[in-house]
């Protein structure tokens, strides 16, 4: 079934008047244009890029649970549905050769229903299932070499009331345990949201959930031979943790006075900018994130050599949740909320057709 008949409201467009609110901006070289990959009555969120401007992007009719829910590619222009099942397929990445991960409902029936398992498709279609047990697998990232990280919601904590994850990494041929608190008698801890670079390093927030009142939270690094924490031990919870193969991690940091963005670089932790959501980071150092406007209409900023412009002026959706390739490119979830679709800022000046996308120049 072709996903314009899956889901019936497909189509690619592009916005005029976004354009020139970035125009306006005068702040980015090169030629970009903004484009609607997905505008529709189904739910998309949490879209990855790679470095050739793909974007993969789960839709789902209904909850993100709903055995409707599938993969997608967006491909120089085209739409291609990645994933033709009856279970839930949930929030893809992708890597620079073409290989996509996943999770899908079709591990054995668990406490609460099917369980999640790791998917992971090869550039020629060949599929693989990375794990295969009655725990939740869940939120996979793929690195240039192949190396997939995920966690898995290994058992309730504090007398049942907490979630504790742990993470595991699959190198290309095995698979082995990263973290092991939920084996800490009846914590709290969870580790979660891990993003892995070319290097096969990996950043995650690492939350408690059974400290007195609210939670609290670390931003972690693993590097190789150990893991530690990165972000400052304080009042501001930290979550969202994204990193660059220059091993830079940016994150949002929660405190009494909103949202702000921080980066860690080299062992020095700075605030990047006073507001800002969940960001993504490229590899020349720009990081991408959302400023709600307190009416959930967040619109998507960019920080670039120590400035930040507004990117998107889209006063009647929420723009968030970015992912940016090298390019600057940059993808994210837009549209009205609980029907959010998928955006796209690409550079009209770069040439695809299989071949990695050029890198413009420094200004
Ligand atoms: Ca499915
Ligand atoms: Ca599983
Ligand atoms: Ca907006
Ligand atoms: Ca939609």
């Amino acid at each position: 079934m072709s996903a314009t008949m899956r889901h019936g409201l497909f189509c690619v467009s592009v916005f005029a008047g976004w354009i020139f609110g970035l125009r306006a901006s005068g702040q980015i070289p090169g030629k970009f244009e903004f484009l609607r990959i997905v505008d529709d009555d189904a739910y998309s969120s949490r879209q990855a890029i790679n470095r050739k401007g793909h974007v993969v992007f789960p839709s789902s009719p209904g909850r993100v649970d709903d055995p409707g829910a599938e993969i997608f590619l967006y491909r120089d222009g085209e739409v291609i549905q990645i994933t033709h099942d009856n279970v839930a397929d949930r929030i893809p990445d992708i890597n620079d050769d073409g290989t996509i991960v996943w999770f899908s409902a079709i591990g054995p029936v668990g406490d609460y229903g099917p369980t999640y398992e790791i998917m992971m498709r090869r550039p020629d279609g060949e599929v693989i299932q990375l794990t295969d047990n009655d725990v939740d697998d869940e939120g996979p990232k793929i690195n240039n070499r192949g190396e997939v990280v995920w966690n898995a919601f290994l058992r309730f904590g504090c007398n049942g009331g907490v979630t504790r994850r742990d993470l595991f990494l699959f190198d290309g041929v095995e698979t082995r345990r990263l973290t092991f608190d939920a084996d800490d008698g009846d914590g709290g801890i969870s580790n979660q949201g891990a993003q892995i670079n070319d290097l096969g390093q990996i950043a995650w927030a690492r939350y408690d959930f059974c400290t007195d009142g609210e939670w609290t939270s670390r931003i972690m690094l693993y590097d190789g031979n150990t893991l530690f924490p990165i972000s400052p031990e304080g009042t501001r919870t930290p979550q969202g943790a994204a990193l660059n193969n220059r091993g830079q991690v940016v994150w949002s940091s929660v405190d009494g006075h909103g949202h702000h963005v921080e980066i860690w670089d080299n062992g020095d932790v700075r605030e990047l900018w006073r507001d800002g959501g969940i960001p993504a980071i490229n590899d020349r150092g720009w990081v991408a994130f959302a400023i709600d406007d307190d009416h959930q209409r967040s619109d998507l900023w960019l920080w670039r050599n120590g400035r930040a412009v507004q990117l998107t002026f889209s006063n009647d959706e929420d723009d968030q949740i970015p992912d940016m390739n090298r390019s600057g490119e940059i993808t994210w979830t837009c549209g009205r909320p609980f029907w959010s679709d998928v955006c796209l800022l690409r550079r009209r000046d770069l040439i695809s057709n299989g071949a990695f996308r050029a890198i413009f120049p420094d200004p």
